[in-house]
């Protein structure tokens, strides 16, 4: 049987179109500004996302972090919720590399709320930091794939507004939150000054993030973007991957979104498993064993042994993720590898 990798949407191989789309992608020197396909990438993901302009980077997390650089200043503070990509898993970039003092705010399932938000911006005051920045994240990755409701977003970004701050949006999964809704990705986009969004994910490209905004800001981006070392050349290569993902597997997230709640519902038949299976909006599956006498490493380990790869997110808690190379027929597989080895007497 085929490993079934769940530990991530990121693992995905490109599919033989995307491979031939790379094969003939028209390539020049991208910091020269001359590489056509990657100039191409980066207008449609603008305008499909509503903004002026856009700008190619290698990963979610330099989209992130050359946008925290651009809204701050050393010593600023950032308002971000307490268990996001950026905060747990970009390894302290947000400090090393622009200086900034994260302010983690807890949310419901990784969505903040208007209240604690406005309770965390600093006052004017010779004692404080100054929040300058607050940080979005749809979907949310720790959440377990949770989507910010539109009017949510709203209610958040005119409070940030109404204190002066910048906002920004990493919308590593945006379109997993828009196959999901129905909203589109431009309506989400419309009151980030900046939106990072990632094509190697649910799209199913083997590297790449795009950010969107103002042509100002692009501009002060591409700079920054070099500084960070994150130019590059003949890049065409790689940029005609995402062109191809955007045109061709936009519309089938919600075949992972379907195939994740098949996997919740399976998962909940299980005794000992604990699992919200209203929870699962998109493409993840979060899960707990609590009871189980096996450690989470057990577990682990005996998923592998029958060929399922999942990550553990905590103890005895662990995420499955589905994506463009697994289907049905695998979730009903794993489904039973997960009868056998999570069930607790
Ligand atoms: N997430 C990865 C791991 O880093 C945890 C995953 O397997 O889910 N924002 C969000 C919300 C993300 O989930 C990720 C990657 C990133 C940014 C960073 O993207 P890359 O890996 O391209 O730098």
């Amino acid at each position: 049987m085929p490993i079934i990798d769940l530990r991530s949407d990121t693992v995905t191989k490109p599919t033989v179109g995307m491979r031939e789309a790379m094969f003939s992608a028209d390539v020049g020197d991208d910091v020269y500004g001359e590489d056509p396909t990657v100039n191409t990438l980066e207008a449609m993901a603008a305008n499909l996302l509503g903004k002026e302009a856009g700008l190619f980077v290698p990963t979610g997390v330099m989209g992130n972090q050359l946008s925290i650089r651009l809204h701050t200043r050393p010593g600023d503070e950032v308002i971000i919720e307490a268990s996001a990509h950026i905060l747990r898993y970009e390894g302290g970039s947000a400090s090393s590399l622009s200086g900034v003092q994260l302010c983690p705010v807890s949310g419901l399932r990784g969505l903040l709320s208007p209240e604690t938000v406005e309770a965390a911006i600093r006052r004017p005051d010779l004692h404080t930091p100054s929040t300058t920045l607050l940080c979005l994240e749809q979907t949310h990755n720790v959440g377990g794939g949770s989507v910010y409701p539109l009017k949510t977003i709203h209610q958040l970004t005119d409070l940030a507004r109404k204190y002066g701050l910048a906002l920004h949006l990493d919308g590593a999964r945006l379109f997993n939150a828009s196959a999901k809704t129905g909203v589109s990705v431009a309506e989400y986009a419309a009151a980030f000054d900046t939106v990072s969004f990632c094509l190697s994910k649910g799209l199913g490209a083997p590297v790449g993030s795009v950010v969107v905004s103002d042509t100002g800001r692009i501009e002060k981006l591409r700079r920054l973007r070099k500084v960070f070392g994150g130019g590059m050349r003949q890049v065409g290569i790689l940029a005609s991957a995402g062109i191809y993902a955007l045109e061709n597997h936009v519309l089938r997230l919600t075949d992972d979104h379907a195939n994740a709640l098949v996997l919740a519902q399976q998962l909940q038949a299980i005794s000992g498993v604990v699992i919200d299976v209203d929870a699962v909006e998109t493409n993840m599956v979060m899960f707990q064993v609590p009871q189980s006498t096996k450690s989470t490493e057990q577990l682990l380990e005996e998923c592998r042994e029958s060929d399922v790869l999942l990550n553990a997110v905590g103890d005895r808690s662990f995420r499955a993720v589905t994506h463009l190379d697994v289907n049905l027929e695998d979730m009903k597989a794993a489904g039973e590898i997960f009868a056998n080895v999570f069930a607790c007497a």
